[in-house]
């Protein structure tokens, strides 16, 4: 077997073999990040989830060439909703509610222009792309046969938001045995204030949930393996 990278990562290094690995790159939608969508329906300044796209392209380059398995996931429900609890639809007082049309069309339906993933870092043909119902990735979706039948190990997570899907997905991950990282600069929240807890409360005693490092750093790790 070929030398891991290994990353410069927090709380420690974080050692992978590309071929066992695959980038999660989670819910990076239109309905999330441009202004019309489900995140502005909840009254939120999707504004600061635009600014990570260079980076979270740049990831997706980096692992691309370096053979990672690279995942995509979409939080999209049916189009009759049977997927879509009514306790989550209900939620809150949003000014348009999961299935309403909005300016994108249908809030976080399957097929819809705000479903889709924004076109800077959109899959390429091949890539598997994921819809969830769920906040978590793992929930009432192919991602865990797919992760076993493809020999994955580590997972490595990118997107938005970072305490709820991707914090989810993580925590989800981490209880199924797989070792996660995430890259801080490639994941955003509404919130600054949430996204710097989560990071540090993922490290926290000894990487509890995982370890996280920046981009930079993993690009270094693949980069000195060549
Ligand atoms: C939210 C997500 N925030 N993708 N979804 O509702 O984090």
């Amino acid at each position: 077997m070929s030398a891991p990278a290994v990353v410069d990562a927090l709380p420690g290094p974080f050692a992978f073999q590309p071929a066992s690995t695959a980038l999660l790159v989670i819910d990076m939608q239109r309905d999330f990040i441009e202004p019309g969508g489900f995140g502005a329906a909840l009254g939120n300044d999707v504004s600061r989830l635009g600014g990570i796209v260079p980076t979270v392209r740049r990831l997706l380059e980096v692992c691309r060439a370096a053979g990672l398995t690279i995942i995509h996931t979409r939080e999209a429900h049916r189009p009759d909703l049977a997927d879509c609890p009514p306790a989550k639809r209900n939620r809150g007082a949003p000014s348009l509610r999961i299935g309403d049309t909005g300016p994108m069309g249908r809030i976080l339906v399957a097929g819809e222009p705000g479903a889709a993933i924004i076109d800077a870092v959109a899959p390429l043909p091949g890539e598997i792309v994921i819809d969830k119902p769920g906040k978590g990735a793992f929930y009432a979706t192919a991602l865990p046969e797919l992760l076993r039948h493809r020999g994955i190990s580590h997972l490595v997570f990118a997107g938005v938001t970072t305490e709820v899907c991707v914090q989810t997905t993580m925590r989800e991950a981490n209880d199924r045995g797989y070792d996660c990282l995430l890259v801080e600069d490639a994941t955003e929240s509404y919130f600054p204030e949430f996204k710097r807890a989560t990071l540090e409360m993922i490290r926290a005693q000894g990487g509890i949930v995982g370890w996280t490092a920046r981009c930079n750093a993993v690009e270094a790790a693949l980069r000195a393996r060549e």
